[in-house]
């Protein structure tokens, strides 16, 4: 079996090549969509953003915009989807634990695992899920990107409205930087203010040029929920390599 191997030999490429890999053969697709980013209930994040997608068969343009998060901190940004998941943003009841506060794993049922990390530069897979140096900084982020390989599924979910971009990254206390006693759910070594969800918006289409039936179409093919959990998992094991991973890559390519 040749996946662990590659997987383990370079993890920037190694999800991205598996998601390819398992994806079915599907007719291109293109069009647009945007979201309106909108702060998640609980968390207080005083913030708001925009993020604007375009889809042209397997590659994904996009531009994030997001004012009034945590200055002089990396805010995390990514699109998430879930076959099983609700394709919206979370309420407030989806604090399972009732903690009182939204992280990212009580998001999961509403916007689904990480499948794309809306990265400044570099891998965009979910293994830059918490890429913490290669994310916008601050409290006016503006990038854009134009050379996102995305799968068939994905491409699909995003054109179906059931996808989700998330920006990450709140202060719960006040403190004016990431602290606090309670570690994040993705990374241990990370406080949760750090990688909790701050602002969410649904992506819709404003134009599709696509089958009716949207992303059922590949359902049976893809295993959706299947390959649903496999990103969720693997984003959770990888969660806490990816920060070296990025350190790695700092000091050789610099
Ligand atoms: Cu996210």
């Amino acid at each position: 079996m040749k996946i662990p191997r590659t997987f383990l030999a370079a993890p920037a490429v190694g999800f991205a090549a598996l998601l390819m890999m398992s994806a079915p053969a599907m007719a291109a697709e293109s069009g647009s969509a945007q979201a309106d980013l909108q702060p998640i209930p609980l968390n207080d994040a005083p913030g708001t953003g925009s993020a604007m997608v375009e889809i042209d068969g397997s590659t994904l343009s996009f531009t994030l915009t997001a004012q009034g998060l945590l200055a002089d901190a990396p805010h995390a940004a990514h699109i998430h989807f879930g076959a099983d998941a609700r394709h919206e943003c979370p309420t407030a009841e989806d604090d399972a634990d009732g903690g009182g506060t939204i992280n990212t794993t009580d998001g999961a049922p509403a916007y689904g695992p990480i499948v794309v990390s809306l990265t400044t530069e570099g891998d965009t897979s979910p293994d830059s899920g918490l890429a913490v140096d290669r994310f916008g900084v601050g409290d006016d982020i503006n990038y854009s990107r134009g050379d996102v390989e995305v799968s068939p599924e994905v491409a699909t979910a995003v054109l179906a409205g059931q996808a989700a971009v998330v920006v990450h990254g709140v202060d719960h206390d006040g403190s004016g930087a990431y602290d606090g006693a309670t570690v994040s759910d993705l990374d241990p070594a990370l406080p949760t203010e750090a990688t909790d969800p701050a602002i969410c918006g649904v992506l819709n289409a404003s134009q599709m040029d696509m089958p009716a039936g949207g992303v059922q179409t590949g359902e049976a093919a893809v295993g959706g929920s299947d390959l649903g959990l496999i990103v969720a998992g693997g984003a959770a094991v990888l969660a806490g390599g990816a920060l070296l991973v990025a350190r790695r890559r700092t000091s050789t390519d610099s």
